[in-house]
Parts: C-alpha cells; sequence; structure tokens
C-alpha cells in the first residue's frame, strides 16, 4: 500500500520588517548553525557575507515548524547556495562539517575571546591575532598599550561575559530612574533592546530617555552621568554628544545605522541584592557584592521619540531589514531620528511606533515579534 506522508511546504515573505518572529524559534538547530557562519563572516570584516547568513537564519527563525526536509524550503526566501548545504547537512548527519571545524578553529576562537572585550572590535582583535595573541593571558602578559575602554572590558571581562538577567535589568531600570528623576523631574526612562522583546537574557541594558516637553531633553545626558558617577555606580562611561540637525532639503546621504542622539556607554557597577544573581557570581565562595553590567543610555527629543523607540528596539536584523524596505520599496529614507519620504521631498512625521510601520506600507509587528 502506497504510504503517502504529508509534508508541509513552508513560504515566508522575504523582508523580516513583514514578518512575526517570536523568540519561540522551531528551527533552533539550523540557526546557530547559520548564526555561528554568520559571526565568524563578520568578524573576518565580511559583512555582505554576514548579512547574507543572517537573513538566511531570520527566515528560519519565522517558520512554525521544525524544517525536516529540504523540499520544504521551495517557499522561503534568502536561502543562497551556501546556506542550503548547510541546511542539508544539518538535516541529514546531524550537524555541517564546515560549522564544527568553525566551532574548533583556533582563529574563530581568539577572534571571540579578544572582541569579547568591551572596547575591542574586529580590526584591533585581527591585528592582535597577527601579532600571535590568542588569548586573555597572552595580551596581558605582552601588553599592547589598551585605551580606556579596552582596560575596562579586560578588567571586567567575567562580569560582562556573563548574561544579564531580567531582574539585573529591572535593578538597572531602578537606578536609571531614580537617576533621570532627580536630575530632570519628568523625564521618562523606557527599556529597549532585547529585553523590550521580551528576551529573558542580555549583553546589556538599554534604556531610551526622553521628557514630554520639547527641548528640555537637551544637556540631560551630562547631568545623569555626573549624578551615576557621584553616587558609585559608574566604573566606566563614554558619552558622545547629540549631533543630529535635520536638513530642510532632506537627509544629506541614505540612511545610516550610525545615529546621532546623545548617547553614552558604560559599564554599571550593580550591586548584587540577596536572592538575585546569585548562579554564577562569586568564584571566590559567596556571591560578591557587585557585578559590572554594561549599560547603554540614549536621550532622545520627544519630537523623535517614536523613531528612536523603533530603532532601538531591534533586532539588528529587523532594523536593518526596516531600512531596506523603506528604501527600496518605498523610495523612503528611515533613521532612530526620522523618516523622509523622497517622492513627496518631505518628512513624515509620528508619535508612535504603529503610525511609523503605517507610513511604510506594513503591518504593525509588536515588539516581542521582532526577533528576526
Ligand atoms: N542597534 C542597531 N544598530 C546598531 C546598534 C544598535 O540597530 N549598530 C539597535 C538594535 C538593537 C538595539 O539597538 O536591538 C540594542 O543593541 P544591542 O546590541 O544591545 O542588541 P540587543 O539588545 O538586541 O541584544 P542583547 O540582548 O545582546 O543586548
Ligand atoms: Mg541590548
Amino acid at each position: 500500500k502506497l504510504q503517502t506522508e504529508e509534508v508541509e511546504v513552508f513560504s515566508t515573505p522575504s523582508y523580516a520588517c513583514q514578518r512575526r518572529t517570536t523568540l519561540d524559534n522551531h528551527n533552533a538547530v539550523l540557526t546557530d548553525a547559520l548564526s555561528l557562519l554568520a559571526e565568524n563572516a563578520e568578524l573576518s570584516g565580511e559583512d555582505g557575507r554576514g548579512v547574507a547568513f543572517r537573513r538566511a537564519a531570520a527566515a528560519l527563525k519565522a517558520l512554525p515548524l521544525p524544517v525536516t526536509r529540504l523540499t520544504q524550503l521551495g517557499g522561503v526566501p534568502c536561502l543562497g547556495g551556501h546556506s542550503l548545504r548547510v541546511i542539508k547537512d544539518v538535516l541529514e548527519s546531524g550537524a555541517s562539517p564546515e560549522v564544527e571545524a568553525l566551532r574548533r578553529s583556533e582563529r574563530f576562537k581568539a577572534l571571540k575571546v579578544l572582541t569579547g572585550i568591551f572596547g575591542v572590535g574586529v580590526k584591533t582583535a585581527g591585528r592582535w591575532i597577527g601579532e600571535g595573541i590568542l588569548t586573555l593571558r597572552q595580551l596581558r602578559d605582552s601588553g599592547p598599550t589598551l585605551n580606556r575602554a579596552q582596560r575596562a572590558g579586560l578588567r571586567h571581562y567575567d562580569d560582562l561575559n556573563r548574561p544579564v538577567g531580567r531582574a539585573e535589568a529591572a535593578a538597572v531600570a531602578a537606578v536609571v530612574e531614580a537617576a533621570a528623576g532627580s536630575v530632570l523631574p519628568g523625564a521618562r526612562v523606557t527599556l529597549i533592546g532585547g529585553f523590550r522583546r521580551g528576551k529573558q537574557t542580555g549583553h546589556d541594558v538599554d534604556f531610551l530617555i526622553t521628557h514630554p516637553e520639547e527641548g528640555r531633553e537637551a544637556g540631560l545626558m551630562p547631568k545623569l552621568v555626573s549624578w551615576l558617577d557621584s553616587q558609585g555606580f559608574l566604573l566606566y562611561q563614554k558619552t558622545n554628544s547629540n549631533s543630529y540637525l535635520e536638513a530642510a532639503e532632506g537627509p544629506a546621504r541614505p540612511a545610516s545605522n550610525m545615529d546621532r542622539f546623545e548617547r553614552c556607554f558604560s559599564v554599571f557597577k550593580l550591586p548584587e541584592e540577596a536572592g538575585r544573581g546569585g548562579a554564577g557570581a562569586g568564584g571566590e565562595g559567596g556571591p560578591r557584592p557587585w557585578r559590572a553590567v554594561r549599560v547603554d543610555l540614549v536621550v532622545s527629543p520627544v519630537s523623535q521619540f517614536a523613531f528612536a523607540l523603533l530603532g532601538w528596539t531591534g533586532s539588528k536584523l529587523f532594523e536593518r531589514e526596516l531600512r531596506r524596505w523603506a528604501g527600496h520599496e518605498m523610495n523612503m529614507c528611515l533613521s532612530s531620528h526620522a523618516l523622509y519620504d523622497h517622492r513627496q521631498s518631505r518628512y513624515l512625521r509620528a508619535s508612535s511606533e504603529e503610525e511609523i510601520f503605517a507610513h511604510l506600507g506594513l503591518e504593525y509587528i509588536p515588539p516581542s515579534e521582532r526577533n528576526a
């Protein structure tokens, strides 16, 4: 008797910003493999390849069920030959030889360790590897000159590579709210980044701060930082001032993913309360009184708040895809400050994320479904 097995064939739209991607990933084995290849490409300075693997992984994250056969992927976009080969290997034998070799590669391991230091980018790590520095010990011993960020990164390496939990993020939020409330009454603090998307852990905690009266937020960051510093909450900080100016004739160049808000990259000294942290803390017996946590602070004028909120909620790929959609499909230019319509030669205003999706002709996707 002929057995006909029903196999679902998947299909999904081509831009990540057209899809709902929750944290419930049914294809984690496949997407982990592709993400590792993306990471390696990025660590090797091959950003184009990195994006291709990120897009392939994101397309699989949006599928409602686990993939079991290659033939199910006919309607899934963004899968190039290389990604399909990796998927085929994983489906057939449980692992991809290329990915497994990468995991074991000394260069990849060294790139991960060195770029795991806050303040160390791909170029610096690559240079050190060229000089024979592959480990933290070799870095400490052979002592290339480190800048201030890198010295803080190395000093707090273990803490900064330990995931931040939601309870810790909430504790940081309480500190930032106290700081903002003290230096600018009425200021509003919003948790952004991965935690806004519902993630249970993050590599840092990101906040967007504004004030309901336009202009009152100007100059807020230095005050905020000095309050935090005076209270002993800062192990490191670097503040960039706001350099955004809206040109009457529209954006001078296409949406850069660098935005120009008042921004502070910092390392917080977060007191460890009893019952929180615990696991992993210490190492010298018993919990330590504090841990280091990476915290990013961004200040936005309220008129740009919706754009900043959308631009800083992520995921990184979701953001990239929104900008690509805006440019390629709508002839618009989206940044974390504004949306410019080239056809009408004007900025489109918005006071909520919903309005921005509507301007872009996209169905609204809530933060918890932007985990592309
Ligand atoms: N962001 C971006 N492009 C950048 C930097 C940031 O689009 N070059 C946006 C998208 C991110 C958000 O800011 O989601 C915060 O950046 P993070 O690197 O903190 O990313 P996540 O918070 O998403 O991840 P994690 O949980 O690892 O902190
Ligand atoms: Mg984050």
